[in-house]
């Protein structure tokens, strides 16, 4: 029979699947926690390791299946559960913990790091575009504006779930001056920015950036409008499955994101299509901002291999 899984796995799998933990570095962090929660349970619960080795990757494996697009949260069960070592279950709990802890501990350090790399590019009176809510994104605006730099943001916002919004919410409480536009006005108020800031759910190994619906049309008008594309992306949004040659899969989500079910019959009969994200490619990406640093896309790779080798594990199989 299975192990028993722990009430925050399933809570956190489910808030994940339904968005309301979402954004990839904030997914990996809750897979991370609720890892740690499930590894003081499966201790008390379990016989002998092997069991609670199976509790841990069954946990893993419930966490893996929410939503496809964010690497973040495969590299986080890698990292927690590539960590996983001892000889009773104690040791194994011991050592799922330490390494939870220490994954949070990058990811924070992570954050700020590429926060003052990503602040060194903006200027003081500058104005960034941003798309969707990306932490990473904000940590960069956040370093700047304790550089003492004005900055003002035009946010898209982002259908079909709005995620702009937070973006603004949250870019106000920094104190910077925020324009909200719809996602059709962005090539208008182009004109007006002095570079594209965005997010990262995964990196692949051409240095093609993979992030929400409509990042890719917007890096294409801003190529031409002249206005820089910089990517925050803290180095577990790097995909390392892409260095062997597989893609990124690009979620679908529910078409009642899209429109309502009224509206839909009215209609008759069509066809509605959600993706959760694109892919915008290598050449329309100007900087990839990163802790170790500032990346042409076409370099990420080095970066890659460096971090993963070139395969990567999946602990929670097996
Ligand atoms: C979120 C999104 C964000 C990235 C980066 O999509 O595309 O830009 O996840 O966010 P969704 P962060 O809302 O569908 O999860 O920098 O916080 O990791």
């Amino acid at each position: 029979s299975d192990p028993p899984r722990s009430d925050a796995v399933e809570s956190t799998a489910d808030d994940i699947a339904s968005m309301e933990i979402r954004g990839a570095a904030t997914i990996a962090r809750a897979a991370a926690d609720a890892l740690a929660t499930q590894a003081r349970e499966a201790a008390t619960e379990s016989a002998t390791p092997a069991e609670f080795e199976r509790a841990m990757r069954r946990a893993g494996r419930r966490l893996y299946d929410t939503r496809p697009t964010a690497v973040s949260l495969p590299n986080a069960l890698r990292y927690t559960l590539g960590r996983m070592e001892g000889d009773d279950v104690e040791a194994l709990r011991d050592s799922v913990l330490a390494a939870v802890s220490a994954f949070v501990d990058r990811l924070d350090r992570a954050q700020n790091d590429l926060g003052r790399v990503g602040a060194n590019r903006l200027r003081d009176g500058d104005t960034v575009m941003t798309h969707c809510h990306s932490t990473d994104a904000l940590a960069c605006v956040e370093a700047a504006v304790e550089q003492g730099k004005d900055i003002s943001a035009i946010v898209k916002e982002t259908r079909p779930r709005n995620q702009g919004h937070i973006t603004a919410s949250q870019l106000r409480e920094l104190g910077v001056d925020v324009t909200l536009v719809v996602d059709s006005a962005a090539r208008r108020y182009l004109d007006d920015a002095d570079h594209v800031l965005v997010g990262a759910d995964s990196i692949a190994a051409d240095g093609g950036v993979v992030n929400k619906i409509g990042t890719s049309g917007l890096a294409v008008n801003a190529r031409e409008r002249g206005v820089p594309i910089m990517v925050a992306a803290q180095t577990i949004k790097l995909h390392p499955d892409t260095l062997t040659g597989h893609t990124v899969e690009i979620e679908m989500r529910d078409e009642a994101e899209v429109i309502d079910e009224a509206s839909r019959a009215d209609i008759g009969d069509i066809t509605v299509e959600n993706p959760a994200f694109d892919v915008t490619p290598p050449r329309y990406v100007d900087a990839i901002v990163t802790e170790s640093g500032q990346f042409p896309p076409e370099s990420i790779v080095t970066l890659m291999r460096e971090l993963f080798g070139e395969s990567a594990d999946r602990p929670w199989e097996g």
